[in-house]
């Protein structure tokens, strides 16, 4: 396959840690520039009067080879001295913001008081620690993943997350303001300049749902003239990690690995699915290769078969 057939222009979509991996692996084999990121904010909140946006720290660390190797989110060799003294104080400290990923977290609520907008000061983060690819927020206007349960009631999504540990039964999602949010400056551009689209292994109602939220980003995707490929987040029937599973079950929806191809429908014009699920049966068009990104190796490979079967013509 030779290199110039390989689409030159791709956009991503991604959310939390699993979606960064694929972003990882897009970014090592795609040239400069070649390489746009929608990235979810619908997690993003205000912490300690900080604005803590962890879906584009989780791709912003994980390309800068920062993020934490077990996690996946936060920085590696991060410490929690911080989190500490707030519960010496008598704070719950249920959100552990690590003493390093605070600076990130000082310098982004400073540049948004200082008015710039969060698609700008996310440049900026990226540009400080040398990131190519271009990160976009999928807005730059407030969304929050809200999440109604059966137990609590409405939970803002990091209450859900962490203080509960996603163990709250789910009834429903909003993406609370994602109806009169505009996409970000250079998004529609990105999506008009685009020859291949990708979903990547994100949760589809907590990661990829929210960006689609946006009206005007929903309209492009189903509006665009080049293909859009999903990479299932689900392997033999179970997450990879986070809440997929459960979260899909609890709202009614089928979380197999065909249920999810059948979630996205005919929005998508291929579905990629791990050897382990090389006998599904889906409508779209299938990729069966290793989607299990644990190792850069692997993350490299599965973005070289991305762009090759999209070169070659997706069937
Ligand atoms: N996730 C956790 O499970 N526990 C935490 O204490 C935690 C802290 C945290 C701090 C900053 C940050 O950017 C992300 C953090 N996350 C934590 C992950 C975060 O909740 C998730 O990455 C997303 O919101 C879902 O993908």
């Amino acid at each position: 396959m030779e290199i110039s057939k390989y689409p030159r222009q791709v956009v991503a979509f991604a959310g939390g840690v699993g979606g960064a991996k694929l972003v990882d692996g897009l970014a090592r084999v795609l040239p400069a520039g070649a390489l746009t990121v929608i990235v979810n904010t619908g997690d993003d909140f205000r912490y300690m009067g900080l604005a803590v946006c962890p879906d584009l720290d989780t791709v912003m660390y994980t390309l800068a080879g920062l993020a934490h190797p077990i996690n996946g989110w936060g920085l590696a060799d991060d410490t929690r001295q911080m989190v500490g003294m707030l519960q010496h104080y008598g704070e719950a400290g249920w959100f552990g913001l690590g003493d390093k990923d605070l600076a990130t977290n000082l310098l982004r609520t400073q540049l948004l008081a200082q008015g710039q907008p969060l698609g700008e000061v996310t440049a900026w983060l990226c540009g400080r620690l040398g990131i190519g690819a271009r990160l976009l927020p999928a807005t730059d206007d407030a969304v929050a993943t809200m999440v109604e349960t059966d137990s609590h009631g409405l939970l803002p999504f990091q209450d859900y997350f962490v203080r509960h540990r996603w163990q709250p039964v789910v009834r429903k999602l909003h993406y609370q303001g994602a109806g009169q949010a505009r996409p970000s400056p250079g998004l529609l551009d990105a999506l008009n300049e685009a020859d291949l689209l990708i979903f990547c292994p994100s949760n589809p109602v907590l990661s990829i749902a929210p960006i689609l939220a946006v009206p005007a980003i929903a309209a492009a995707v189903e509006g665009r003239r080049v293909p859009l490929l999903a990479v299932s987040p689900v392997v033999a029937g179970a997450a990879l990690k986070g809440p997929t599973v459960k979260i899909m079950t609890e709202l009614g929806y089928d979380p197999s690995v065909a249920g999810i191809a059948n979630h996205y429908g005919q929005l998508i014009d291929g579905f990629v699915v791990d050897t382990q699920d090389a006998d599904v049966q889906i409508t779209q068009p299938k990729l069966v290769a290793p989607i299990i990104l644990d190792t850069t190796a692997r993350r490299v490979a599965l973005a070289n078969h991305l762009l090759a079967w999209a070169a070659e013509g997706i069937s």
